[in-house]
């Protein structure tokens, strides 16, 4: 009999708890609602030198009300994708990025790259390159994308 009593004690006192942090931790804001609707523009890959190493350049949009954090991105063309930022004039990899409720992520030569390694063929003009982008809490993307010329520059389309 005392045994159950103390058990129903410590019970109580857990629940009691939880309670208490619910309502003051960081889900109580109303982020709940709604969620990410993801889309990928402007991707290219410029045609590298290397036979064995690309980067990946592309827009992450997100129309909707929920953050969500790029975590990984794979490819069946490459044994390795990496995320890379810049800061300054070096690169560094970076395990997750994220992708801004209503914003976008966007990869562009000199900043944020996706970085291709152990590429089982050197991509070339007109092929396309295909890889899944992971997230944390969504769906993964799968994303073709096109090789292009080795100084193709979006803004001009060269
Ligand atoms: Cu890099």
């Amino acid at each position: 009999m005392r045994t159950t009593a103390l058990t129903t004690a410590v019970t109580s006192a857990v629940i009691a708890g939880s309670v208490l942090l619910t309502g003051c931790g960081p889900g109580s804001g109303g982020t709940s609602g709604g969620k990410a609707e993801l889309s990928v523009e402007s991707a290219y890959i410029p045609q590298p030198v290397s036979d064995t190493m690309a980067a990946g350049f592309l827009t992450i949009v997100n129309k909707g009300g929920t953050k969500v954090e790029l975590t990984s991105v794979t490819s069946t063309a490459a044994g390795s994708v990496t995320l890379h930022e810049t800061v300054g004039s070096s690169m560094q990899e970076v395990k997750a990025l994220d992708v801004p409720a209503h914003g976008q992520l966007v990869f562009k030569s000199g900043g944020n790259h996706l970085m291709l390694e152990k590429l089982k063929s050197k991509p070339v003009q007109g092929e396309t390159v295909t890889v899944e982008l992971h997230f944390a809490t969504s769906d993964p993307v799968k994303v073709e994308i096109p090789v292009e010329s080795a100084t193709y520059n979006p803004k001009t389309g060269n």
